[in-house]
């Protein structure tokens, strides 16, 4: 395919003669290769991993002048794409890029988007760039191949990056488990907690201490905890005068937390610190699969759940007063149809509808369809959180909540809960990748 790209251009005669001379590699390769990465895999980690070597060697590089881009033909057969305009607003230099933050100085309003080089030099494992101006741009063939604009090379990216593979699930689920401890001390094993996360949307962490603090601890080890007007951490009990219903001896049925927030909180963590004899069972959705459940049996309920905002609201005083309004989608798609986002808590759906008096009837029996399918039995799973557990989940994906509980003096049940986001979750994730396995 790759080989086909070039064989087009020349094909199409886009070739351009009177192009910048091209100098053939000086191989940079004449050391084995195998030997080094090898040898680099037998020694420690990180340090070794970080060494420059060259899996990506250049053959030679093509300049199609008319398109403003060249083709760099890889040792390995395959070729790559790359525009000009990309090349120059991707300098690497102290003048164009500040390396220390690895981050951009070259100003948009600089690049000249029909630039072409006057020259361009192929040596060890770089290519340099003489633009018209004489400012010469160096680029490490490494750098280059895995910024390669072939579809697949572009999805391998995209996946590295984001782990878009999840694993959906219905009552069948046995909930992922990792130690607390283990979670706090240990990389390798805080670094599957989050990969299970991502892919299953759960996971139940075991044996934590049963005191309070012990979310803030998992915020440290994320980074930090997202701030709400429930706290840093919030007590889930039974209150006198509760400001949420959360806060009482009540059902809780399948809801996402906070939707009363335009940007919900996408990660949530509840440390069960006291459970109670009678009642307080935990019950978890995959909302993701019961949605593309309702997009396959009711397309029609699918299509309003996707398409009506609905304002949520939530005011009060806790952290401080409060007067949440908020409009969301109970099903949010991304570009492409996929379900990526379930905002839903029935105490917190404001009795404030903005749509035509025709429309409530529909939108309202759509809800109960989705709320109907989430209940089968064949999508639920339920349980019963002990005193040192911790739920961790996708708010974002999943629905929970929990039966109701017998609150003899109030002190009967206690759990206190914490909210982090995906962003600040991915990147350690990513963090922890690198630091375990490099680039590998
Ligand atoms: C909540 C909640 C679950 C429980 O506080 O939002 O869903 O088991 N609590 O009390
Ligand atoms: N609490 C648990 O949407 C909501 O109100 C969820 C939030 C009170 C922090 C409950
Ligand atoms: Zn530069
Ligand atoms: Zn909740």
């Amino acid at each position: 395919m790759w080989r086909s790209v070039a064989k087009y251009f020349l094909n199409n005669r886009i070739y351009q003669s009177g192009m910048p001379k091209l100098l053939p590699t000086q191989n940079a390769l004449c050391h084995p290769v195998q030997d080094v990465l090898h040898q680099g895999s037998r020694l420690h980690s990180r340090s070794t991993l970080k060494l420059n070597v060259p899996v990506s060697a250049i053959q030679k590089v093509e300049s199609f002048h008319e398109q403003r881009w060249c083709i760099v033909h890889w040792e390995d057969g395959n070729q790559s794409l790359y525009p000009y305009a990309w090349l120059r607003d991707n300098c690497q230099c102290s003048h164009c890029f500040l390396t220390s933050a690895k981050a951009r100085k070259l100003p948009i309003k600089d690049l000249d988007v029909n630039i072409f080089p006057e020259k361009i030099i192929l040596s060890d494992s770089k290519i340099s760039m003489v633009w018209p101006d004489q400012h010469i741009s160096e680029f490490d063939s490494n750098w280059l191949k895995t910024r390669c604009f072939h579809q697949s090379s572009r999805e391998e990216k995209q996946k590295q990056y984001f782990l878009k593979d999840q694993q959906l699930w219905g009552s069948e689920l046995q909930i992922p488990t990792a130690s607390f401890e283990e979670v706090l001390t240990n990389d390798k094993v805080a670094y599957e907690w989050l990969c299970n996360l991502c892919r299953v949307g759960v996971v139940q962490l075991k044996h934590a201490p049963v005191e309070k603090g012990q979310v803030a601890k998992l915020g440290k080890r994320i980074g930090f905890l997202r701030q709400t007007f429930y706290g840093h951490t919030w007590q889930v009990e039974d209150k006198s005068d509760a400001n949420n219903v959360a806060y009482t001896s009540g059902e809780l049925s399948l809801h996402t937390d906070y939707p009363a927030l335009h940007h919900p909180p996408g990660i949530q963590f509840l440390h069960c610190i006291k459970q109670t004899e009678v009642g307080g069972e935990t019950i978890i959705v995959d909302g993701f699969h019961v949605a593309n459940q309702l997009r396959r049996v009711n397309p029609k309920a699918f299509q309003i759940l996707t398409s009506v905002l609905v304002d949520f609201t939530d005011t009060g005083v806790d952290y401080c007063d409060f007067s949440l309004q908020s409009k969301n989608k109970i099903i949010d798609l991304d570009h492409r149809g996929n379900v990526v986002q379930i905002n839903f808590n029935n105490a917190t759906r404001d009795s404030v509808l903005d749509l035509p008096a025709e429309q409530v009837r529909p939108f309202l029996s759509a809800l109960k369809d989705f709320v109907l399918l989430m209940y089968k039995p064949a999508n639920l799973v339920a349980f019963k959180m002990e005193p040192g557990n911790i739920l961790t989940f996708d708010n974002s994906r999943l629905l929970h909540g929990r039966r109701s509980y017998i609150s003899d003096d109030g002190g009967a049940r206690h759990l206190e809960g914490a909210y982090s986001d995906w962003d600040e979750v991915m990147s350690r994730l990513r963090c922890l990748k690198q630091a375990l396995y490099g680039d590998k």
